[in-house]
């Protein structure tokens, strides 16, 4: 590979200091509709989308159908003495458009029971897979196995009406929600846990199965279950993995293509992959301090030692918020009430006071504040759960909610396929000589 990969390297640094000095120059010209630096520069700040099920304000955070997350801690319906709320509520109010109530929250989880059984091909694919493979891959693995249920897939085959889409791709999001719990706790304990696995309860609610089904039956656990996946389940539809299954979608790839799509967009460490990469940055800094409970000026040095590596501090920034995230604001909340004293809890929170100036200092950096993976590995941890590369799977089982419940509006309101126009550097250069032009 020696001279090709020499040949790019040089072709690509070449290229990049082209682009740098054509955006300095020119970044603001409008290519079409928006700016040359957007269209380099991930897209930030250009509305092209339309998503039904939550909408991200930068300064105040997500909220589902217009409810914030303190609002929904308030309103959805809780299970048995429970105080967060369910998820199956939220995925009622993220379809309907209406706060449910608890016999409305109680038929999504009779819904989801009835079709949880998982078929026995799913687990054989995944066991195929060596055992250190990431929980991701084959989380992504059993998704596409389920693939052969697919009612949306089968009506396309046989010739189904454009206006019936909408029917078959539901019914392919419930019965994909209602598994996951079970191939995700399954990955879990093939991985973790000596293939011991737990059978469902078939009287828990959604999360608190899932719980279950994992090995955790603290009432506590249950709780932050309920509460992990119903913060995590949505942040509107620019995101990689909200945008892939609707991008994918588009197609009419049906449901498990296009989640299973979305994923591995989660599995990256700029998005969800986060969640893992936060709690391993806090290991490695306890091991390399010999210490549980490092100081801030401690933390505040290996901050500034990831930085001069030259990579970034995980759980920190956002391409959209610009304010600590209400998702880390009610994991820190749910912490204080349930384990105070926990010290990876209180390195957490310690974190929280440290790296934000020092973000802010760089002077580049758009959003020096936490977002909703800063915290949770903490509080899972607590638990026991401390396997970490299984956090992202936590994760993608609450983004299905958010992300099918899209994909239901995307095909009952007819959404085209998507296709944005792209430009070259070289067709750029042109049209700033004054010589090409097209994009109109
Ligand atoms: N640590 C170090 N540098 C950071 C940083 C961080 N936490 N956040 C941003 N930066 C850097 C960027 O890498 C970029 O540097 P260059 O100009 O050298 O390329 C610069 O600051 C400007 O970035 P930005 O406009 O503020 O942020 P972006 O919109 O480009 O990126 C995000 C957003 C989330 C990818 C970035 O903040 C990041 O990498 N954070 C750490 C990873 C993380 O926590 N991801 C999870 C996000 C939530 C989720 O999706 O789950």
């Amino acid at each position: 590979m020696g001279i090709l990969k020499d040949r790019f390297k040089a072709k690509a640094d070449a290229a990049n200091i082209e682009i740098k000095e054509l955006l300095k120059e020119h970044g603001n010209k409008k290519i079409g509709e928006v700016t040359l630096a957007q269209a380099y520069q991930g897209m930030r700040g250009i509305t092209g989308l339309v998503t039904e099920t939550s909408l991200l304000d930068a300064q105040e955070g997500i909220r589902f159908r217009g409810y914030s997350i303190p609002e929904l801690q308030e309103k959805l319906p809780k299970a048995l003495h429970g105080t967060e709320p369910l998820p199956e509520g939220l995925f009622y109010l993220m379809l309907i458009g209406e706060l449910p109530t608890p016999e409305e929250a109680s038929h999504v989880t009779d819904i989801l029971q009835r079709r949880s059984h998982v078929p026995n091909h799913v687990f054989a694919a995944i066991d195929a897979l060596p055992i250190n493979t990431h929980p991701m891959t084959m989380f992504v693995v059993g998704v596409m196995a389920l693939q052969t249920e697919s009612y949306f897939a089968k009506a396309y085959s046989e010739g189904i009406n454009k206006k019936d889409y909408w029917e078959p791709t539901f019914d392919d999001a419930m019965i994909l929600i209602a598994r996951l719990p079970r191939i995700a706790a399954y990955i879990y304990r093939r991985k973790y846990k000596n293939s011991e696995h737990i059978h469902p309860n078939g009287l828990l609610d959604w999360a608190g199965n899932f719980a279950h089904m994992l090995g955790y039956d603290d009432a506590s656990f249950r709780e932050l279950m309920r509460l992990y996946m119903t913060i995590h389940a949505d942040h509107e539809g620019g995101n990689v993995s909200a945008h892939t299954t609707h991008l994918v979608g588009s197609a009419l790839s049906d449901p498990y293509l296009s989640y299973a799509a979305g994923m591995n967009g989660l599995a990256g460490p700029l998005h969800g992959l986060a969640n893992q990469e936060v709690i391993k940055w806090i290991f490695e800094m306890q091991e390399k301090l010999g210490t549980d409970l490092p100081a801030r000026e401690q933390i505040a040095e290996y901050v500034k030692e990831t930085l001069s590596a030259g990579k970034v501090v995980p759980g920190y920034g956002h391409a959209v918020l610009r304010k600590t995230d209400p998702r880390y604001t009610a994991q820190l909340e749910f912490g204080k009430k349930h384990m105070p004293e926990d010290k990876l809890c209180r390195t957490v929170w310690n974190i929280y006071e440290v790296v934000p100036p020092i973000l802010q200092s760089l002077g580049k950096i758009k959003n020096p504040w936490p977002n909703v993976d800063a915290h949770s590995g903490a509080l899972l941890v607590h638990y026991g759960l401390v396997e970490y590369e299984f956090y992202t799977v936590l994760f993608a089982v609450s983004r299905s909610l958010g992300v099918l419940a899209s994909l239901c509006w995307d095909r009952a309101l007819g959404f085209p396929l998507e296709r944005p126009k792209s430009v070259t550097t070289e067709a750029v250069k042109l049209w700033l000589e004054g010589k090409e032009q097209i994009w109109e």
